[in-house]
Parts: structure tokens; C-alpha cells; sequence
């Protein structure tokens, strides 16, 4: 599900179109136009104005060269998906239909979403397939609505377990509905992105954002229906290619500076990253110099327990080559582990290690 992956993807996609074709049909009202006439629409959208906003602190960010910015501007925020052309919705006429293990069936249309008390929060999405050291993770303020406010609503039964979303392109994704239900998490139907309505390629007019697990398991964009089920009795997109059925983030961490491979002048610089465990939250970085002690960094503040943080410690380079890795600790107090998974099936781990020379 990396890029090469999502390639993949693409041909199991394109053989699959009849079906996709009819599943597409099946679960949405939705509409797709062109995509002049949508963006046109996407510029006039007028986001309402959120019942709270998410203040991000100066303290948040450290003014390190090279390190990630803790808000990702959307042309930045990474893309994954299986979709070949961008699907194009008029909102008027999209409509999200719950349905399934529910008492009573609810069809949401976009005028309804909007007239909703929408909220602001901050989350940072991850992809399965992101390596450890990768860039398939980025972080944003979303403008959403609580998807358990929605299936309050529709009165959920107690056998369901899980909700399979379906975009209008026919991806499915399963997430458990005690994620979605869980009163403490703002597991959304986000209409927006920092500031902005979705950028068409993340989603528009409407996407799922769920704290704490990887995009594959929670993040449907161009989302039109929720199949109130169990996972005894559906299966997603991704969990068909063999990956796993659920897919909370794992506790990782990244170096960006200095950069792998790179060069760098002796003397004083610093060493910075960042670290991540969404909804959990990181409450420490250490950061081993070759076969030196693990050292404290200094964490920046957290826009919120869904987000990364971003971390630095300043170092005394001395000539030569050098290995630097770092490690995460989470607020529960477990510290990221050094077994190195690959991304199949449930996510990377591992120590982001890299190497760079000291020129004198
Ligand atoms: N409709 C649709 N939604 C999707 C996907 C997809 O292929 N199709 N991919 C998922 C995966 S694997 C990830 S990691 C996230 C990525 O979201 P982004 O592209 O906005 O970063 O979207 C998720 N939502
Ligand atoms: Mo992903």
C-alpha cells in the first residue's frame, strides 16, 4: 500500500471496474460531475464557523531547517488511494446513507451536515504501508462532526462491531465501533481541512478522520455510506489484499534532521524529528549518538494527544561517521519497541536509525 503498492492497487482496480462500477452505483446517491464544474463549486463552498477552534502555540514548533512543520499545508499533506481519477462530487448531491444493524436508517445530505455544530481538531493520519523513517504520515486541523452523534441516531444494535465505510469509488474501509462510538475521541465526518473545504484528492465534499488508526481502517474519503456490521460478517478493501482487519498507529518516531546520508560541519548543531502515537499521546524522545547513552530531547508542545510532536536535542558534532537513531516513549510508558516489522500487515516498527558524515 506504499506507492508501488497503490500501483498494485491499480491493477486489481482496473480489473475490478465492472464490479466497483455496480458497487458504486449501489451504495450512494451521489452524483459524480466534472471536475471544472466541481472545483468551481469547492471555491464557493462557505465552510460554517466552528463551535470551537483549535489554537495551535508558538510553543508547538521548533524553528529547526528541515524539520516537519507540526500543521501540514495540504499541498504537502500526503496521498494515498486507490482511486485512478480523482472522484468528482457535487455536494448537492451527495448524500451519506447509515444503514445496516441500526433501528432506523438515516440519509445525511450536505445542507443537513453543514446546519450541524461542527468542531475543529487537530489529528495526524497515518498510512499502513509508511515505512519506518517515511513520509506517508501528515498532520492537519479537520472541521468535522462526530460520526457517534450520527450513529446515536440511527441507534446502533448491541451485536454490531464495526462500521464498514464505503466510498463512491466503491473502497471500503472496517473501523471498530467502539472507536467511533468512544465519547472521548473525535472520530469525525470531516468537511474540512485546514481552513479549507477538502482539497478534492483528501476527500471532498466529505471524508472520515479517526484518531489513532492508519487511513486504510478509518479514513474513507469520498465517504456516501456506513454499514453498521460486524467482523464476523464483512470485510474492507485492504483486508481482502491481506492486511489486517484493524490497524490501530503504531508508537514511532522519525529523525528529519540532520538528513540521511547527509553531511554536516563540525561543531554545535542539533538533531530533530518527530514522534507519534495519535490518541495515546508522547511524553518523551531519546535520541542515541553511535554506542553513546540515550539522551533526553526536548518535546515541543502537543497540539493535542491525536497529533505528532515535534522533538530536538542539541548535539556537538564531532569529524567522522556517525549513526543516530531515536525512540519514542508514549504516555502510557511504553517505550517504541526495536523489533523491526515491515508494513504487512498492521504497520512498521522499528528504531529510525540514519548516517551522515562530520566534515572537520
Ligand atoms: N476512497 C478512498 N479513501 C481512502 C483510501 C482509498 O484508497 N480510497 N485510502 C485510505 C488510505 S490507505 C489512507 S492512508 C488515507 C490517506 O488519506 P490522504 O490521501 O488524505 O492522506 O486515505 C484512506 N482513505
Ligand atoms: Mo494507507
Amino acid at each position: 500500500m506504499d506507492r508501488s503498492t497503490t500501483r498494485r492497487g491499480f491493477f486489481a482496480w482496473t480489473g475490478a471496474a465492472v464490479v466497483v462500477g455496480i458497487a458504486a452505483a449501489a451504495v450512494g446517491t451521489a452524483m459524480q460531475s466534472g471536475s471544472r464544474a466541481v472545483s468551481a463549486i469547492r471555491r464557493a463552498v462557505h465552510l460554517p464557523r466552528p463551535l470551537n477552534t483549535v489554537t495551535v502555540p508558538a510553543s508547538a514548533s521548533f524553528d529547526v531547517p528541515g524539520l516537519s512543520p507540526v500543521i501540514t499545508p495540504n499541498a504537502q499533506f500526503y496521498r494515498i488511494d486507490t482511486a485512478l481519477v480523482v472522484p468528482q462530487i457535487d455536494p448537492d448531491s451527495w448524500r451519506l446513507r447509515i444503514h445496516g444493524l441500526v433501528d432506523h436508517e438515516v440519509t445525511l445530505t450536505w445542507a443537513q451536515l453543514l446546519a450541524l455544530p461542527l468542531r475543529e481538531s487537530a489529528a495526524t493520519l497515518s498510512c499502513v504501508s509508511n515505512d519506518v523513517g517515511g513520509d506517508l504520515i501528515s498532520t492537519a486541523v479537520w472541521l468535522g462532526y462526530p460520526i457517534r452523534e450520527l450513529l446515536a441516531q440511527a441507534g446502533v444494535h448491541p451485536d454490531a462491531d464495526m462500521v464498514l465505510s464505503t466510498s463512491i469509488d466503491g473502497f471500503t474501509a472496517s473501523t471498530p465501533l467502539e472507536t467511533l462510538t468512544d465519547p472521548k475521541r473525535e472520530a469525525i465526518l470531516a468537511v474540512g481541512m485546514n481552513g479549507q473545504p477538502l482539497p478534492p484528492e483528501h476527500g471532498f465534499p466529505v471524508r472520515m478522520v479517526v484518531p489513532g488508526l492508519y487511513g486504510y481502517v478509518s479514513a474513507t474519503k469520498w465517504v456516501v455510506d456506513l454499514n453498521v456490521t460486524r467482523f464476523a460478517d464483512a470485510t474492507a478493501y485492504w483486508t481482502e489484499r491481506g492486511w489486517a482487519p484493524r490497524g490501530p498507529i503504531k508508537l514511532e518516531s522519525r529523525i528529519d534532521v540532520p538528513q540521511d546520508g547527509g553531511q554536516v560541519k563540525a561543531g554545535k548543531t542539533v538533531i530533530a524529528g518527530v514522534a507519534w502515537h495519535p490518541h495515546t499521546a508522547i511524553t518523551g524522545v531519546q535520541v542515541q549518538v553511535d554506542d553513546g547513552p540515550w539522551q533526553h530531547a526536548q518535546l515541543a508542545t502537543a497540539v493535542s494527544a491525536d497529533t505528532w510532536v515535534q522533538w530536538r536535542l542539541p548535539w556537538n558534532a564531532r569529524a567522522g561517521s556517525h549513526t543516530i537513531r531515536c525512540r519514542a516513549i508514549d504516555a502510557s510508558g511504553t517505550v517504541q519497541t526495536a523489533t523491526v516489522a515491515p508494513p504487512a500487515p498492521n504497520g512498521a516498527s522499528g528504531w529510525h536509525s540514519i548516517q551522515l558524515q562530520v566534515s572537520a
